[in-house]
């Protein structure tokens, strides 16, 4: 590689600050819920020294408030594929799949998202990505429509198409065009005021499902929210209000913890913006459509398969006691049953590290005798003080989570059923790809973290 490219990472970086500024400027409310984001984090390190620390030992503290990530969803097999190739140009992989039908939500979906560590310590956004599933509409005239419209637009400039024939071809893109790509992808992300389809299409896929409407009736794939990192949801969740906007119903995951698991979230509920539609003479008339909301996300320890277990068997337990509500009226009951069920679900580190329930990162102390270790193996590393263990942050998503954020989006009575059809073989053929496991991929940065201190101790212990 040439030193002269723009790394993926500066690229994936420059992309992400890029869409934080415009969709601040497309959507104030967003703006409003960093400012509220950005208060409650200064806030809870001030009362939390030791996070503080933590914080400092593991990521980069300054970026703390920055977006983590954002989603779109896409209409074609081809605008996935094409999608994966434009994420790959800024070091974003498709990580885990997600089967949202069972959920009423007619999409699948995948997260590109930086893998290496260094890489997500640089820049950590995601672009949770769906794909609509056309099989899943009854209608087979209006099924035919809509893969007509999507068949026929280009979501992607020929700009950036041939930016990601070059890096492809090169191996990277120079300083200039990587700014020029990012600019060029920025677009494809826009919000688009006039629709491509005249009204009556509109009414006809929006009573079909809100989500289809959304995909099929825009010129492209808007970037439907952007989701900064919390270190206390909870107070932004209850400060939503005072501050002028609409929290949804409860937050996703699991309760409020001391030691904090996967993934907590919750959304303000999108905005009813106008828009228009234009007719087979090009005359606009005037409507409204809802899909743009701002999202916040508090995250924990990346669970390994039997903690993941514990989790998805305790959350079931707890909405099969308290189905929250919409509108919010049994919001404390809910509350009241996760905090119950979840009081089985260990909560001190070592106790969740000791049952194998989530992963680690080991790492030598800082000025530990190293020469004089009391044993070689990476526990008596631990008793003896010479190897401490940080929780590794999960960095992927939650089907029953997502689904929450999807359904307070779509309008809350609007609630459906599909027939549950996972079906990740055609999710990766339409991607041409296979997305990566994500139980692998932290398990293999545990093992990493693991083998080099006990290299550490060996090179000392060879050269005392
Ligand atoms: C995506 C909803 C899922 C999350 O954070 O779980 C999501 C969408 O509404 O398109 O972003
Ligand atoms: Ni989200």
């Amino acid at each position: 590689m040439s030193s002269s490219f723009m790394s993926s990472d500066a690229i994936r970086a420059a992309f992400s600050a890029a869409m934080s500024v415009m969709y601040r400027q497309e959507v104030p409310a967003y703006g409003t819920l960093m400012e509220l984001v950005a208060d409650v984090n200064e806030a809870t390190l001030d009362k939390q020294p030791e996070l503080r620390i933590s914080l400092q030992a593991t990521e980069t503290l300054d970026r703390i408030c920055e977006e983590r990530h954002g989603a779109i969803r896409l209409g074609t097999a081809a605008e996935l594929a094409m999608m994966g190739r434009v994420f790959a140009v800024m070091g974003m992989f498709p990580v885990g799949y997600y089967d949202l039908s069972e959920a009423g939500v007619p999409v699948h979906s995948t997260a590109f998202r930086p893998v290496g560590e260094a890489s997500l310590k640089i820049n950590p956004f995601r672009v949770f990505t769906s794909l609509l599933r056309l099989d899943l509409i009854d209608d087979p005239e209006l099924r035919a429509a809509a893969q007509e419209i999507l068949v026929a637009r280009r979501i992607f400039s020929d700009e950036a198409v041939t930016l990601v024939e070059k890096a492809e071809r090169d191996g990277g893109l120079s300083q200039a065009d990587g700014e020029r790509f990012v600019a060029e992808v920025l677009n494809t992300f826009r919000w688009h005021e006039v629709a491509s389809v005249d009204r009556p299409l509109y009414d006809r896929l929006h009573a079909a499902h809100r989500l289809i409407a959304d995909v099929v009736s825009f010129k492209g794939p808007h970037i439907n929210h952007l989701t900064p990192r919390t270190l206390d949801i909870d107070a932004v969740q209850d400060e939503m209000p005072r501050r002028g906007i609409m929290p949804k119903a409860v937050v996703e995951g699991p309760p409020s913890r001391a030691c904090p698991i996967l993934l907590r979230q919750t959304s303000f509920k999108a905005i009813e913006e106008r828009v228009s539609f234009p007719d087979a003479e090009g005359e606009l008339t005037g409507g409204s459509h809802t899909a743009r909301f701002g999202e916040i996300e508090q995250r924990g320890i990346a669970l390994t398969p039997k903690g993941r277990a514990l989790y998805d068997r305790l959350l079931n337990e707890a909405r099969a006691k308290v189905r929250p509500a919409a509108d919010g009226a049994n919001a404390q009951s809910y509350r009241a049953a996760l905090q119950e069920s979840f009081a089985a679900f260990p909560d001190a580190w070592n106790d969740i590290r000791k049952a194998g329930l989530g992963y680690f990162l080991y790492s030598i102390v800082p000025d530990a005798n190293l020469s004089n270790p009391a044993g070689r193996d990476i526990e008596a590393l631990i008793e003896a003080g010479a190897v401490r263990f940080d929780p590794i942050v999960y960095e992927d998503f939650l089907p029953v989570s997502a689904a929450g954020i999807f359904q307070s989006n779509l309008g809350d009575d609007a609630v459906q059923e599909f027939v549950a059809s996972p079906n990740q073989k055609l999710f990766e053929k339409a991607l041409s790809a296979k997305v990566l496991n994500e139980f692998d991929h932290y398990a293999g940065i545990e093992r990493t973290s693991i083998e080099q201190c006990l290299a550490a101790v060996r090179a000392i212990s060879a050269a005392a």
